[in-house]
């Protein structure tokens, strides 16, 4: 039995979702966190100490951390949406990391400034900032896609949904984006996916 616990108004239970739906796995999802909290119990913090979502349990397997647990379904679901050469894959988690450490930051301030923020308590000088932050780490991307339709190369695969995940949010809410075609187009290559299209193209809440 394979279990998501996590709302799905959450970027990084998207994730999670998007992965099991692309590899064809049975789930099932139980809201949790936000408003439906949960994720403060002693149960659930013996799960996750630090209290987020998403979780995955197979069994008596937990895991948390977003990536780690598409990296994980990946590993255990053999399929061509995660090589098992070392390289090959080694090449792929570069960009899953890269979601975190270079593109989370920024994109969070856009997405909690505009979605969660009242109007009268936006910091727009912080959104502005990170509007021009995040234009930055997405232009990276566009070189990338001049040569290529997916992170991989011509071909999706699990590398493309942690990224791929904020796409939707840049390409949605009302901000003064760079032209990046390249970038776009991919966006609009994963949106013809049936599982981007129902779990992460969703309306912003
Ligand atoms: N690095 C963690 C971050 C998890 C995280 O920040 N989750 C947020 C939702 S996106 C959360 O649990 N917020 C508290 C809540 O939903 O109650 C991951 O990728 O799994």
């Amino acid at each position: 039995m394979r279990t998501i616990l996590g709302r799905l108004t959450s970027i990084n239970v998207m994730k999670v979702v998007w992965a099991c739906e692309e590899l064809g796995l049975d789930y099932v999802r139980e809201d949790v966190g936000g408003a439906f909290g949960g994720n403060r119990t002693p149960e659930y913090l013996a799960m996750n100490p630090n209290g987020l979502v998403p979780v995955l349990r197979e069994d008596g397997f937990v895991l948390w951390e977003s990536n780690t647990i598409v990296r994980y379904l990946g590993a255990a679901n053999p399929s061509p949406l995660w090589p098992e050469a070392p390289r090959a894959r080694a090449l792929l988690e570069r960009w899953m990391d890269w979601q975190i450490s270079v593109l989370n930051a920024p994109m969070r301030v856009i997405f909690w400034t505009l979605v969660r923020t009242p109007v009268p308590e936006r910091d727009m000088g912080a959104l502005a900032r990170a509007v021009g932050e995040a234009g930055s780490a997405w232009a990276i991307l566009e070189g990338h896609f001049a040569a290529n339709s997916f992170l991989a190369g011509e071909a999706f695969t699990l590398a493309d949904i942690p990224a791929g995940c904020f796409a939707h949010r840049w390409f949605s809410l009302p901000i003064a984006r760079p032209h990046l075609p390249a970038v776009q187009a991919w966006y609009e290559r994963l949106l013809e996916r049936p599982a981007y299209a129902q779990y992460v193209a969703r309306p912003l809440e």
